[in-house]
């Protein structure tokens, strides 16, 4: 496995790489262009600029979170074909530059939603929640005003002001976007980039919906492990793949995360690990990553993927907030430390408990 982080860039993210560098074991970064809107194409000469601030700290470029998929493409409107000219010219400006990994979610309107972003736990650190409850009682607008409230003058992903600022207009691109609809128009997507995705290697990862359920009457079909084997059989490639996110499939209890990765281990191209605590129906929160903070086994998936083979990259997702840190929510440097310096140590029971058996 290629052990990564997550990076917003030299003015997007308040930890300094060499931080990052001096995490034990790290390969690399998971790197994004923060000024790049949906739809924009990616130059060269740009993404050339990120890859060498990585690699002037020794890390590696492992991949982009995420290439955005702008909302004519989601919403099958008639815009959507210039649109997927400028994401195939993406595609070929990455492999320009040797990266070969996307990570890009296919979601109306929320890529991910919290009600709570700075929940303090009984020991005094911060964790995400999510509480269904307090969605189902408020207008879709009102969510935008409620994570920017929270989210300590940092620029959120998927939380764009400029995309907050269109959205009756982009609630109205959506009408009648129903499931199927939603399903076809992720299949006109991968049908045209998947063969260009093959001849410049560089491999899809479709991340699952968080949470892993409809709101705000949205069509959500990336939930559960039917929905990705669905994406799959779309265009049978190992270019078309997903971003395994146990935080995000593992909040619905119905989601068994190991049956999943033996399932459709062969077609994950990116890990993102991190762990839930369940707080009741449809609510939950962040947790450290350890198997005995939260709900899910976390051993019993380093397993299951050491044992499917994965060799891509893998990152610690979100993590608490400790030690007065002054950090994007879920994007603190302490404990997504300590969650990777965990993970990695799964992983080297698992191989040594596989060889020895
Ligand atoms: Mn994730």
């Amino acid at each position: 496995m290629k052990w990564g982080f997550r990076w917003y860039g030299e003015k997007g993210d308040s930890i300094p790489l060499n931080n990052v560098r001096q995490i034990p074991g790290m390969n690399g970064i998971v790197g994004t262009l923060l000024n790049k809107l949906p739809g924009d194409v990616w130059e060269v000469n740009e993404i050339q600029e990120l890859k060498d601030s990585i690699e002037k700290e020794n890390l590696e470029l492992l991949g982009i979170e995420s290439v955005a998929i702008h909302d004519a493409i989601k919403a099958g409107t008639a815009e959507r074909d210039q649109y997927i000219d400028n994401y195939i010219q993406t595609i070929k400006n990455l492999s320009a530059c040797d990266v070969h990994m996307i990570c890009y979610s296919f979601k109306p309107i929320f890529g991910w939603a919290k009600t709570t972003l700075n929940y303090e736990n009984e020991d005094g650190s911060y964790s995400l929640v999510y509480d269904q409850s307090v969605v189902d009682n408020m207008e879709p607008s009102d969510m935008y005003k409620l994570i920017h409230s929270q989210s300590k003058g940092f620029k959120l992903p998927g939380w764009e002001e400029e995309r907050l600022k269109k959205f009756n207009s982009l609630m109205a691109t959506y009408e009648g976007v129903t499931e199927e609809k939603l399903f076809e128009n992720l299949e006109y997507f991968l049908t045209r980039i998947i063969p260009v995705c093959e001849e410049m290697d560089v491999k899809m990862a479709i991340h699952p919906d968080d949470p892993p359920w409809e709101i705000f009457d949205l069509p959500r079909i990336t939930k559960n492990l039917e929905d990705l084997k669905k994406i799959l059989s779309i265009v049978d490639s190992p270019y078309n793949g997903i971003t395994f996110c146990t935080g995000s499939l593992g909040a619905d209890p119905n989601n068994d995360l190991v049956e999943m990765v033996r399932e459709i281990g062969h077609r994950i191209n990116f890990v993102h690990f991190r762990n839930v605590g369940f707080m009741g129906e449809r609510k939950f929160k962040e947790t450290a990553h350890l198997s005995t903070e939260g709900s899910l086994d976390m051993y019993a998936i380093m397993e299951a993927l050491v044992d499917v083979g994965f060799e891509g990259p893998i990152r610690p997702d979100h993590g608490r907030t400790v030690w007065g840190e002054v950090a994007m929510p879920g994007y603190g440097l302490y404990d997504r430390a300590m969650g990777i310096t965990y993970l990695q140590g799964l992983h080297e029971a698992a191989v040594k408990s596989k060889k020895a058996n």
